[in-house]
């Protein structure tokens, strides 16, 4: 099956991207795989001051995923265009990089891209709308407010000409309208979706498993919310779709892809196993000469 595909103008060799959060700024998987052969990945969330994030344990498993609360731990602009992004501009030539960046105010978000934009060594932006662990901020991520979605994307939208993607959350309950004003506000492609907000407690004292208390919850468990948003999402938008959430088998990116999504996004496979986004390409080719299937986007569902 080739797996070789065209988004919003930009090829990538194949469909498969590792998510935010899962592979540092890609120098950090260096020794155990070969980044710039994947389709492509997303950096750790970038903020504007370096953050050391939350108090351990950040990560707890259970036994159809994981729970997470890194609390967004990351070196800070500065120190991702000093120590990151020109790694990445002497080592990936091929694979796609995006940079994700999440703010806490509204005017974070533009002083990211103002600050990144012109410096080498990725493609475009992720913009984190929908980070479940964010202490700096009251209230609900950005992805359920609709006027800041709109309000961030079009302002970041206006600063850049490097594609961008915002990644949106998986318990919105309007989501068709989230959907709508991000491609209104100038998206060039959605990530559907984060984690979702959970809590693992210890039977014994009743203490939560994570240092922070509640986390975002990952892996197989999320793959049916995952589905389920890329498939409203498609109903919604032309966009290209990177659909996330529990990717572990060639048969889940199929079904990504038959839910709508032109790209997927490999998170909690890759954390548990670094080189699962390379062995999920094989897979894929097995996979359609096994079905039959010739080219990974003829699997694609469009917009009806
Ligand atoms: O750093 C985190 O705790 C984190 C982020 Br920014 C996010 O977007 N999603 C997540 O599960 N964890």
């Amino acid at each position: 099956m080739k797996l070789a595909t065209r988004v919003f103008g930009i090829d990538f060799q194949s469909p498969v991207v590792l998510a935010a959060g899962t592979c540092g700024f890609g120098m950090e998987l260096e020794s155990v795989l070969d980044v710039d052969a994947l389709g492509g990945f997303v950096t750790k969330s970038v903020t504007l001051e370096p953050r050391a994030g939350n108090p351990a344990p950040r990560v707890a498993e259970f036994p159809a995923g994981m729970l997470n609360s890194v609390g967004l731990a990351n070196p800070g602009l500065e120190r991702t265009r000093k120590d990151k992004l020109p790694w990445l501009a002497r080592n990936v030539r091929h694979a796609r990089v995006f940079v994700s960046i999440a703010g806490h105010t509204v005017q974070e978000f533009f002083a990211l891209i103002e600050g990144l934009d012109g410096d080498d060594g990725f493609l475009g932006f992720e913009i984190n709308l929908s980070c479940p662990n964010d202490a700096n901020r009251d209230g609900p991520p950005f992805a359920l407010d609709p006027a800041a979605v709109s309000e961030i994307i079009s302002g970041c939208r206006s600063r850049t000409d490097r594609p961008l993607l915002a990644k949106l959350a998986p318990n919105d309950p309007g989501l068709a309208d989230t959907v709508r004003r991000a491609t209104e506000a100038g998206a060039d492609g959605l990530t559907l979706v984060n984690t979702l907000p959970g809590l693992l407690l210890r039977a014994d004292s009743g203490e939560p498993e994570l240092g922070a208390g509640e986390g975002g919850m990952s892996g197989p468990a999320l793959r049916p919310a995952g589905l389920r948003a890329v498939r409203e999402a498609r109903a919604h938008t032309d966009l290209p779709l990177f659909g996330v959430g529990g990717v572990f088998a060639p048969q889940d990116a199929v079904a990504y892809a038959r839910a709508g999504a032109n790209m997927v996004q490999m998170g909690t496979a890759s954390f548990a196993a670094p080189r699962a986004g390379l062995d999920l390409a094989d897979g894929l080719k097995r996979w359609g000469r096994r079905h039959g299937v010739s080219a990974w986007d003829d699997l694609v569902v469009r917009k009806k």
